[in-house]
């Protein structure tokens, strides 16, 4: 049931009741750095730490939103045991470049008439708000909100492999990187920048031509990135990416990739990495946190023009980048 307007002190405990129109109205007022909507996830911050996150990359039109939608009607035929329920699933959508409604996201095949009607599937996309960089951060509190709101798995799309995307990539505990044939030169492109983020490779659009050279490639690439002697020396297993062949047009090949990715959660708990990560993860947020509110204060501290003369001395070279910072700090508070 929505609550009425001006019902919004109780807006988390709407979500945590499973309330979908106060999830969608929370998270529009996070995206737009609402008070409220950080009020809204103080409360359900306690809540999360329960889904599994998903990331899912790769260059443009690989079939990303194809294998997304296949992907979430998997995991919603699966019930684990002890549970009466299948798992839910939410979906985030990340596209900097095209700003897109709901029913966008998905590739041709699965429209919003197959998920859409489910209550155990929750989608977001999220379009273009200013740099990449706060993208980031607005995503990550996105993604911290659907945990908090006690979804099983999360399904968080990214297009490209620069650096923002590998960031939010890197704040899932999986990341699934989706190539196509075809695209020769991207996956050097890939092999430089996302690959060592990549926890499963998948080849879509297995039934275009290249679709085996482009596997081989991948193959070739992970073998060198993971030496047999470190396979072996490793305690407790490490993880090697497995490299996967996938037609998400007809859901050929998705089964895998499932089977992968409770895999890949499977050795994160048994390994222990996947505290490291979430360690890790957390910490550099809280370092992101205090540098933005720290620059904040410093800025709003300086008086009008100082920043400006410093950086004049700079480009003159009267004084270097950090004797200019060390004397804009002179007289702020330690
Ligand atoms: N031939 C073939 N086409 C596919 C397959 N999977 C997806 N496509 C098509 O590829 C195109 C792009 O699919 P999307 O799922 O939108 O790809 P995407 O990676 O999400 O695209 P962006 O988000 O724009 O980067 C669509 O026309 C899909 O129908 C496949 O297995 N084989
Ligand atoms: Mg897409």
């Amino acid at each position: 049931m929505s609550p009425s307007p001006g019902a919004k002190a109780n807006l988390a405990e709407d979500v945590l009741a499973g309330d979908r129109w106060a999830l969608a109205r929370l998270l529009s007022q996070i995206e737009d750095g609402d008070t409220e909507g950080q009020e809204g996830l103080i409360a359900l911050f306690p809540h999360g730490g329960r889904a599994h996150r998903i990331g899912i990359t790769g260059p443009p039109g690989t079939g990303k939103s194809t294998l997304v939608g296949r992907l979430a009607q998997a995991f919603r035929s699966i019930t684990p045991n002890g549970r009466a329920t299948p798992l839910t699933v939410g979906i985030v959508a990340v596209d900097p470049s095209s700003p897109f409604t709901g029913g966008a996201i998905l590739g041709d095949r699965i429209r919003m008439g197959e998920l859409a009607g489910d209550p155990g599937v929750f989608i977001r996309s999220m379009a273009s708000r200013g740099a990449l960089g706060g993208l980031s951060r607005t995503t990550g509190d996105v993604v911290e909100a659907l945990d908090g709101a006690g979804f099983d798995v999360l399904l968080i799309e990214t297009v490209g492999a620069g650096q923002a995307e590998v960031d939010i990539a890197r704040a899932a505990q999986s990341t699934i990187v989706v190539e196509a044939p075809g695209l020769g030169d991207d996956v050097q492109a890939i092999k430089a920048g996302i690959l060592e983020a990549a926890d499963i490779l998948v080849v879509n659009k297995a039934d275009l031509p290249g679709a085996d050279s482009t596997l081989r490639a991948l193959r070739m690439s992970v073998e060198l990135g993971y030496p047999r002697m470190a396979r072996a020396e490793a305690e407790g297993g490490v993880w090697v990416p497995p490299v996967l062949m996938t037609q998400a047009l007809k859901g050929e090949g998705v089964s895998e990739v499932v089977d992968a990715i409770r895999g890949h959660r499977e050795y994160l708990e048994r390994s222990g990495e996947g505290t490291r990560r979430e360690r890790r993860r957390l910490q550099a947020e809280v370092e992101a946190c205090l540098r933005e509110q720290l620059a904040a204060r410093l800025s709003s501290q300086l008086p009008d023009g100082r920043l400006e003369a410093a950086v004049a001395d700079v480009v003159t070279r009267r004084q270097t980048p950090r004797q200019a910072a060390d004397r804009l700090l002179v007289g702020m508070p330690r």
